[in-house]
């Protein structure tokens, strides 16, 4: 198993990036095949559990009250509702369940009226998933107790670009609580967004900041921004697709026993970009017909574009279980 770093420097880090594209993907495929099978991914689907009216201005996000997206906003759904989707999540192959609201930070009854939600997924076998936004300590033991396996917060950009994208919680405050995710003994899911008119430098210094965290996210989903009308970034130019593998060939390099998530965006992706991808050392993406508000390639499809490349997918959540705590320990 490769040793882990965490000291990364953005120089280093741009001249691995802006390498020629043949010896990127060399490196980043020689390190995936040396942790991971590299002909298996991890499948997890989303449900919005609670959408629209938030009150954070996420410059990307159709969520936002700030903006006028027209999405279909609705209150925290019922539990039937949510283990009916988990249900079918598990029979399309997904073995964790992720459940977003548009929350800024929950309430403690929030919490507790997520921690049932929680309790029910798990007990139809599967890993669990929230997001929900800013979380202190206290709540994060709350949802530990109730089971949660992962907590999802994106640092989203780097440190540098981050007061152009959101102006309504700080850098700090997102660090804070991943810490406190971490000091309840949860695993963390935290990546970010490309494609939001950033440079080179500012997607390594997205990567920077995940892979010089004190320990690295066991997850690290790498979205290409949807463009949502009505959004302040709705418009901005589309990067380019071999920026993007790019990108995921150096967060498996950066984060070498993480699960690399192929996130947003895939609907507008080649199955040929996809490949490259996998190839680059992504082994996870979102599965099922939608993302939070936005659409996500059909089941079925991805299925058939697997099976043609010769990946499984992995079966249980145990198979999927966290690489970055079983290499520390050995
Ligand atoms: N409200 C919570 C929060 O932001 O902490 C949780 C839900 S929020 C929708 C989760 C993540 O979805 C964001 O951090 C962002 O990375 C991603 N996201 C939201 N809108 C997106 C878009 N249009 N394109 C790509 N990623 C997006
Ligand atoms: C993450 O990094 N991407 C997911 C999940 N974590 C919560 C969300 C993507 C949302 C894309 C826009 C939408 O569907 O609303
Ligand atoms: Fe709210 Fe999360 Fe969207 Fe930001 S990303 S506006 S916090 S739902």
């Amino acid at each position: 198993m490769t040793e882990l770093r965490h000291d990364w420097s953005l120089d280093e880090v741009v001249k691995l990036y802006e390498q020629p594209f043949n010896d990127l993907l060399f490196q980043a495929h020689s390190v995936h095949r040396d942790n991971f099978d590299p002909n298996a991914v991890q499948m997890s689907t989303l449900l919005s559990i609670k959408t629209g009216g938030c009150p954070e201005d996420c410059a990307y996000c159709p969520q936002s009250v700030h903006y006028d997206t027209g999405v279909d906003a609705h209150p925290l759904l019922p539990v039937e509702d949510v283990v009916a989707a988990a249900k079918r999540a598990k029979d399309a192959g997904a073995t964790r369940f992720c459940m977003g609201a548009a929350w800024r930070k929950p309430t403690n009854r929030q919490v507790d009226q997520v921690a049932e939600l929680i309790e029910a997924v798990r007990d139809e076998g599967m890993d669990t998933c929230v997001t929900l936004g800013m979380l202190t300590e206290p709540q994060a033991q709350k949802l530990k107790t109730a089971g949660l396996d992962y907590y999802n917060h994106n640092l989203d950009t780097s440190p540098d670009l981050y007061d152009n994208i959101i102006t309504t919680r700080t850098y700090q405050d997102r660090l804070e609580t991943l810490q406190n995710v971490r000091d309840a003994g949860m695993n963390v899911c935290c990546g970010g967004i490309v494609g939001m008119g950033e440079d080179n430098r500012g997607r390594m210094g997205l990567l920077i900041e995940l892979a010089n965290l004190p320990e690295h996210p066991e997850s690290v989903p790498i979205n290409m921004l949807v463009q949502v009308e009505g959004t302040p970034l709705h418009g901005t130019e589309d990067l380019d697709i071999f920026e993007f593998i790019r990108t995921v060939a150096v967060a498996r390099i950066l984060m070498p026993h993480s699960f690399v998530r192929l996130s947003a965006g895939r609907t507008d992706m080649t199955a040929e970009a996809q490949a490259l991808c996998f190839f680059a050392g992504a082994n996870s993406v979102f599965s099922g017909d939608k993302l939070l508000t936005t659409p996500n390639p059909e089941v079925d499809e991805d299925q058939l574009q697997l099976q043609k490349l010769g990946i499984r997918t992995y079966t249980s959540a145990e198979e999927a279980a966290p690489q970055v705590n079983r290499a520390v320990t050995g």
